[in-house]
């Protein structure tokens, strides 16, 4: 600045050739290329990008598809020219549906629908590109996200077969504690059993399971502050008279599982055929 004078200072890879040393005599405002803006010329124009002395226009235009840019817009950074895409559309170009997610539609925000596939029910979270059907473990299971089962079959619950030790015959040192089945419940049935090294308890239990498959069994309980380790001891019986198969797996006639473990958090989990 020289009394109160600025220099012009045009951006020469901005501005038109002829034009370099001159600029507005009140705004300052050099002559910019077609594709550029600010007062010294010094940027692209949204949608273009990579400023650079021998282009005569000044800038690129963005390669991004359209279609799969924020707002449609054809967006990119000004700088690198990578494209801005929406939430759920990837590629350089923004050209296709991001993983797990289908129908690239230039009318969704977000470029993509997410598959949903139910984790249960489906192989994997990976779904058709153009109509989203998961692949559903069984074809007994239905529905884009194999969430419902054909007609005449029913999903049970994942607490198919509960016991409660508090209603085993044997069962002592109950302790009540109501709200089963409410939200935020800290147990269910009627309460739960206080058990200790000298009061060990033997719940015995049958039940049946209507169909082969995996199934997990699950031993909640909850800790005193005196409590280090808890030890879960179990035993599993098939009391068929014939063997069976499942995923691979031989199953004989009255074969037995063992459950035991000594584990520090809230429940034990095992998983058997
Ligand atoms: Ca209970």
């Amino acid at each position: 600045m020289t009394n109160g004078v600025l220099v012009c200072d045009c951006e020469p890879s901005g501005t038109n050739p002829a034009a370099l040393t001159t600029c507005d005599v009140l705004t300052g405002q050099c002559s910019c290329k077609d594709r550029v803006i600010a007062r010294n010329c010094s940027e692209c124009i949204s949608g273009y990008w990579g400023l650079t002395a021998d282009n005569a226009l000044g800038c690129n235009e963005c390669a991004c598809n359209p279609q799969g840019t924020k707002g449609n817009t054809n967006m990119c950074d000004k700088t690198d020219g990578s494209c801005e895409c929406k939430v759920n559309v990837a590629g350089d170009l923004c050209e296709q549906c991001k993983p797990n997610t289908f129908n690239f539609d230039p009318n969704n925000p977000e470029g993509c629908t997410e598959c949903e596939c139910d984790p249960g029910a489906s192989v994997s979270e990976t779904c058709e590109l153009v109509g989203g059907q998961c692949t559903c473990r069984s074809a007994q299971l239905n529905g884009r996200e194999c969430n419902t089962p054909v007609t005449g079959y029913y999903v049970p619950k994942l607490d198919f077969a509960v016991f409660e030790p508090e209603t085993a015959a044997n069962g002592n040192n109950i302790v009540l504690r109501p709200g089963d089945g409410d939200l935020g419940a800290t147990v269910s049935g009627r309460g739960l059993v206080t058990l200790s090294p000298a009061n060990q308890v033997t719940m015995d239990f049958t039940f049946s399971l209507p169909f082969t498959g995996l199934v997990d069994v699950v031993v909640r309980f909850e800790k005193t502050t005196a409590d280090k380790i808890v030890y879960m001891l179990g035993k599993l019986t098939y009391t068929g008279t014939t063997g069976y198969q499942c995923q691979g797996q031989t199953v004989a006639a009255g074969q037995e599982w063992s459950l035991l473990s000594t584990d520090e958090r809230d429940s034990v989990r095992d998983t058997y055929y």
